[in-house]
C-alpha cells in the first residue's frame, strides 16, 4: 500500500525547516483549515438558506452583488490567517488590502467564495488563493506586493466544496491534489504531479454570450461545433459548471479548456474573472500541471496588474488546445 501523506506532512517535507517556506506552509494550512469550516456551512445547503441571500444592495469591490456566504467566507479566512506570517490580505470582497499581521512576510490574495451564483443550487463552490512575498522594506505601499505578475507567486491553489472537499495546490514544483478525509479530519494527498492531457475534445464556456463575443472567439466555438466535418476534424463535448473551481477540477482530472473571453457587454470588456486572485492562481496551477493559460494574446503569468480587482480574459487548460485558441487571436 502506498504511504498516506497528510497535508501537514507534505508541507513539512516541502518546507524542510526553511523559514521562508515554513511561512508559506503556515498560510496554506490556515486557508485549508478555514476551508473545512466553509465546506461545513456549504454542506448545510438549504438549512443555511440565509447564506445565499444578497447582502442589502451592496456590491463587492468588483461590482458584483455580495451574498452572505461571500462575506462569511472572507471573515473565516481572515481569522485563520491572523496568527500566520501574512502581512496583508487582498480579497474580492474588500476594496482595499486588509492588514493581517504586522510582522508578516507574505501577502495572500483570495476569492473567498468562487461560484457565488451557485451557492443555493447544491453545486460545487470554492475558495481560490494566491501567495506572494512581502517585504516591508521594499514595498513602500503594501499594494505593490500584490501588483506583481503571476509568475512571482510562491504558492497558489483552490479548495472546491463539492461531493468531496478538495485542495488543489502548487508550491512551484508540480500540482498536487489533496482530499479532505472526514474521518481523520486531515487533508490527504490523493494525486501528486497532476498532468493535464495536452489534447482535448472538451471545452467550457458560457455560450449564452455568443452574440457579445469578438470574432476570434466566435470562430473558435463555431469550428468546435462543426465537429468531425469541420476544420477541427473532431467532435467536441461541452461542460460548464459556472463555478470556475469545479470546471478547473474537471480539467485537472481529464483535460479540457475553460474560456471566459472579454465581450461587448458593459463591464465585461476584459471578461469576468479577476487577474490577481482568480486567473493567476489557476494559471500557476495549470502550468505546473503541464497546461497553458492565456488572455488570448499574452501568457497570464506575464501580465503586470494595474488594479487589484482588474479583470482579465481567461483561457486555460490542455496545452495544445490553449495554443490553438491563441492562434485564433
Ligand atoms: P464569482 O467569483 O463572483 O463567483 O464569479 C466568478 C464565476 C466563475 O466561478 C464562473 O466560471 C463564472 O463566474 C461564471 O460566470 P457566468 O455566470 O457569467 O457564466
Ligand atoms: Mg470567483
Amino acid at each position: 500500500m502506498s504511504e498516506i501523506v497528510t497535508l501537514q506532512t507534505y508541507l513539512e517535507r516541502w518546507a524542510g525547516g526553511a523559514p521562508a517556506k515554513t511561512a508559506v506552509a503556515e498560510a496554506v494550512r490556515a486557508i485549508a483549515a478555514a476551508g473545512v469550516g466553509i465546506a461545513d456551512l456549504v454542506a448545510r445547503g438549504p438549512l443555511e438558506e440565509s447564506l445565499a441571500k444578497i447582502r442589502g444592495a451592496e456590491a463587492n469591490a468588483g461590482g458584483d452583488t455580495q451574498k452572505e456566504l461571500d462575506v462569511v467566507a472572507e471573515e473565516r479566512i481572515l481569522a485563520a490567517l491572523k496568527p500566520t506570517p501574512v502581512a496583508f490580505l487582498a480579497s474580492e470582497e474588500s476594496e482595499a488590502l486588509i492588514p493581517v499581521n504586522p510582522a508578516g512576510r507574505l501577502v495572500v490574495a483570495v476569492d473567498p467564495l468562487d461560484g457565488s451564483s451557485n451557492i443555493d443550487t447544491n453545486v460545487s463552490v470554492g475558495t481560490i488563493y494566491s501567495i506572494l512575498p512581502y517585504d516591508a522594506g521594499n514595498h513602500a505601499d503594501p499594494k505593490d506586493a500584490v501588483m506583481r505578475p503571476g509568475r512571482d507567486q510562491v504558492a497558489a491553489g483552490f479548495l472546491a466544496y463539492g461531493p468531496a472537499t478538495v485542495l488543489v495546490a502548487t508550491f512551484g514544483a508540480g500540482t498536487q491534489v489533496f482530499v479532505h478525509d472526514r474521518e481523520s479530519g486531515d487533508f490527504l494527498l490523493a494525486r501528486a504531479g497532476v498532468e493535464i492531457p495536452a489534447e482535448t475534445k472538451e471545452y467550457g464556456v458560457n455560450q449564452s454570450n455568443v452574440r457579445h463575443w469578438d470574432a476570434p472567439m466566435t470562430r473558435y466555438i463555431e469550428d468546435c461545433l462543426a465537429g468531425k466535418e469541420g476544420p477541427r476534424g473532431k467532435d467536441f463535448n461541452m461542460r460548464w459548471v459556472g463555478s470556475m473551481v469545479a470546471d478547473a477540477f474537471r480539467i485537472f482530472t481529464r483535460g479540457g479548456v475553460y474560456l471566459y473571453p472579454g465581450d461587448k457587454r458593459k463591464g465585461y470588456e476584459s471578461g469576468r474573472l479577476r487577474l490577481i486572485y482568480e486567473a493567476n492562481p489557476v494559471a500557476f496551477l495549470t502550468e505546473q500541471a503541464g497546461g497553458g493559460a492565456t488572455d488570448g494574446k499574452t501568457r497570464i503569468l506575464d501580465i503586470t496588474p494595474h488594479h487589484i480587482h482588474q479583470r482579465i480574459p481567461l483561457v486555460f487548460g490542455s496545452k495544445a488546445e490553449v495554443e490553438t485558441i491563441a492562434a485564433y487571436y
